[in-house]
C-alpha cells in the first residue's frame, strides 16, 4: 500500500501519518521525490483502512500495490535509483562500463587487462575469483588469492572491482576487498544467500537473472536483498535459456524497458554470457545501450585463445576500445554520459 502526499507536505505531517501506521505494527518507507513525497507500507496491510488515512488533509490518495514486490517497485520510488559504486554512479544518465576477464588467472594478466580497459573508457573492473562452473573438474577460480590480485589492479588503475560471491562465508572478505558484489545467475534463487547478503553486505549488489527466471522471480530476488537491509541492488540480464542452441543463451533486451517500468533499479546487460560468441558482443551491446540500459558488463581478455574460462566470448582490448567509441555516440543520443 502506498500513501501519496499532497505537494509541499511538511516532513512533520508526513511523520505524523507514518507513525500512525507504524503504531499498527507495520513498516513504512518514506521516499521524498522531486515533486511528491510517498510513504510505502509493508506488512499485512489488510488491517489498514485506506479511507481512514485519506481523511487526513495532507494525503492526496492511497493506492494498493498488487505486485508481490514492494521495495523494488517503481510505485514505491517513482524516480530512477542511482547506485553509487565507490564513486561510480550507476543509473539515471550514468552508464556503468564493466570490463575484465571471466576469471582471474594471474596478477600480470589482470593488471594488463585492467589498464587496457581503463584506457578504453571502462569505469569498473570485473574478474571472477570464485567460479561457479558446470563441471567440478573445470577451473574453479583462484579464490582469496584472486581477490587480492583484483585489489592490486584497483590500486594500479583506480577502477572499482566487481566479483562474484558464491558463499555467505566470504561476505566480510568481499566487504573489505570488492566494490560491487555479484550474485550469479545460478544463485539468483539461493534465498539464504540473498538474505545474508541483504543483512551483512555493506557494498552494492549486482544481481544476475537466473537462466530461466521470469521478471517477477528476478525482482523478488532483489526484494529479498532489499527487505533484508541492503537497498543498493543493480540488476543484470545475461541471457535466458530458450530452444535455440546455436547461441549460449538468448539475450532478452525486452528486460530493459520491462524492468524500468516495474522497478526503479538500474539494469545492466551482459552480452558476453548471453551469446557466448565474441562477435555477438558488439551488436548486442550497442542494441542494449540504444534500448536504455544503465551499463554493460563485458568479458575482455588479452589472450582469449588461452583463457582458462569463456575465451570464445571474450573481446580483445582493441575490439573493446572500438566498441566503447561507438557506445559513446549511442549514449549521447539516448542521454547517457560515457
Ligand atoms: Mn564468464
Amino acid at each position: 500500500m502506498i500513501i501519496v502526499f499532497k505537494p509541499k507536505t511538511s516532513e512533520e505531517d508526513v511523520k505524523k501519518v507514518s507513525s500512525q501506521i507504524e503504531a499498527k505494527g507495520l513498516t513504512t518507507h518514506i521516499v521524498v521525490g522531486e515533486d511528491v513525497t510517498i510513504c510505502g507500507i509493508i506488512g499485512d496491510t489488510t488491517i489498514v483502512d485506506p479511507k481512514q488515512i485519506e481523511v487526513s488533509p495532507v494525503v492526496e490518495r492511497v493506492m494498493h500495490v498488487s505486485e508481490p514486490y514492494k521495495l523494488a517497485n517503481r510505485a514505491f520510488h517513482p524516480d530512477d535509483s542511482i547506485i553509487d559504486v565507490s564513486g561510480v554512479k550507476v543509473g539515471g544518465d550514468h552508464l556503468a562500463l564493466i570490463a575484465g576477464p571471466c576469471s582471474v588467472e594471474s596478477k600480470e594478466q589482470v593488471i594488463e587487462i585492467a589498464k587496457a580497459a581503463k584506457a578504453a573508457g571502462a569505469n569498473m573492473l570485473r574478474g571472477g575469483a570464485f567460479k561457479p562452473r558446470t563441471s567440478p573438474y573445470a577451473f574453479q577460480g583462484m579464490g582469496t588469492e584472486g581477490l587480492d590480485i583484483l585489489v592490486a589492479a584497483k590500486k594500479e588503475t583506480g577502477l572499482p572491482i566487481v566479483s562474484e560471491l558464491m558463499s555467505a562465508d566470504y561476505i566480510e572478505e568481499f566487504n573489505e576487498k570488492v566494490d560491487l558484489v555479484q550474485i550469479g545467475a545460478r544463485n539468483m534463487q539461493n534465498f539464504d544467500l540473498l538474505k545474508e547478503v541483504g543483512k551483512r553486505c555493506t557494498k552494492p549488489v549486482l544481481l544476475k537473472r537466473g537462466l530461466s527466471s521470469t521478471y517477477e522471480e528476478w525482482i523478488m530476488s532483489a526484494e529479498y536483498i532489499m527487505a533484508s537491509g541492503n537497498p543498493n541492488v543493480i540488476l543484470c540480464e545475461r541471457g535466458v535459456r530458450t530452444f535455440e542452441s546455436y547461441t549460449r543463451n538468448t539475450l532478452d533486451l525486452q528486460a530493459i524497458p520491462v524492468i524500468k517500468k516495474l522497478t526503479h533499479l538500474p539494469i545492466i546487460i551482459d552480452p558476453s554470457h548471453a551469446g557466448g560468441k565474441w562477435w555477438l558482443v558488439e551488436p548486442m551491446a550497442k542494441a542494449a545501450v540504444a534500448a536504455g540500459c544503465d551499463g554493460l558488463m563485458i568479458e575482455v581478455h588479452n589472450n582469449p585463445e588461452c583463457a582458462l574460462c569463456d575465451g570464445p566470448q571474450s573481446l580483445k582490448p582493441k575490439k573493446y576500445t572500438e566498441l566503447i567509441e561507438q557506445i559513446r555516440e549511442i549514449g549521447h543520443i539516448v542521454g547517457k554520459e560515457v
